[in-house]
């Protein structure tokens, strides 16, 4: 009952004018209850669309638009000897975990993520230091895997956690996303570039690729991703590396 009544002010408050010219049809039937949660649910549709329309889907090029050479920038590898034998096993015993405010963690092998839906895109990278480049990403979308997880009623933020240190202040790199770009259709986990297993340079195993915001944001070596309500509690809470480090902008839309 409470739900209805939620709903029922929802439509009162938005008025008949506004629902129809979102398309809503005010049925009044006996049946009045089922009418208003049917409005409010086409309402919800209708604004999400309204919401997604001023944030299409960026740019996709074609296969003979891939840059011959795309640089390599920041962390050219993650240090230490566990990454190096990660490398040299293939990264066999490497596990991908989705944790943090989920009702079901994750720990997922790159075989498990290369059985799950691939979604493949050519997309330019613009990085603020002045370059950019195109190239080809294949890996599982970010929103498949929060599906699995199941993402519970208050979390907020998704936080990627990667393997490389920096060295000029010792923390780990880290990115995060709020839920809509992490529910984006072309934010995924890139096991593949141009066609091949992503490279060590590029950030092998794992990379996030957002295709709505700019280099820094594209987090590489990535092996954990934690979801959260807040983002304090990582490095400066600023919401990621070059954002406590450098003052960079949490969201680097493009
Ligand atoms: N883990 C990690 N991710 C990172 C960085 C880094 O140093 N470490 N650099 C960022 C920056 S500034 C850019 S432009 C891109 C570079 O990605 P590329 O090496 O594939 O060109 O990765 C981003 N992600
Ligand atoms: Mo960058």
């Amino acid at each position: 009952m409470s739900t209805l009544w939620t709903r029922r002010s929802v439509l009162t408050a938005v008025g008949a004018g506004a629902a129809a010219a979102l398309g809503i049809e005010l049925v009044r039937n006996e049946d009045w209850s089922r009418a208003f949660v049917d409005g409010a649910e086409r309402l919800t549709l209708r604004t999400q669309r309204l919401i997604l329309a001023k944030r299409p889907l960026a740019r996709e090029f074609s296969q003979a638009e891939v840059s011959a050479h795309f640089p390599v920038n920041g962390s050219r590898v993650a240090p230490g000897a566990d990454y190096q034998r990660m490398v040299e096993s293939g990264f066999r015993d490497w596990r991908l975990r989705v944790h943090g405010l989920v009702r079901q963690p994750l720990a997922l092998s790159l075989q498990d993520l290369k059985r799950l839906a691939m979604r493949s895109q050519i997309t330019m990278h613009a990085c603020d230091e002045g370059w950019n480049a195109i190239g080809q990403w294949g890996g599982v979308p970010l929103g498949l895997l929060l599906t699995m997880a199941g993402v519970v009623a208050s979390a907020k933020y998704v936080v990627f956690h990667c393997l490389d240190k920096k060295d000029s202040n010792g923390e780990f790199y880290y990115e995060s996303l709020d839920l809509f770009d992490a529910y984006h259709p072309q934010t995924i986990l890139a096991y593949e570039m141009n066609g091949k297993p992503l490279p060590v340079g590029h950030g092998a195993p794992l990379r996030l690729r957002v295709e709505t915001q700019i280099g820094y944001k594209n987090a590489k070596y990535v092996d954990r991703v934690e979801v959260v309500d807040r983002l304090t509690g990582f490095g400066k809470g600023r919401g990621g590396w070059w954002e406590d480090s450098d003052n960079a902008l949490w969201y680097a839309g493009q």
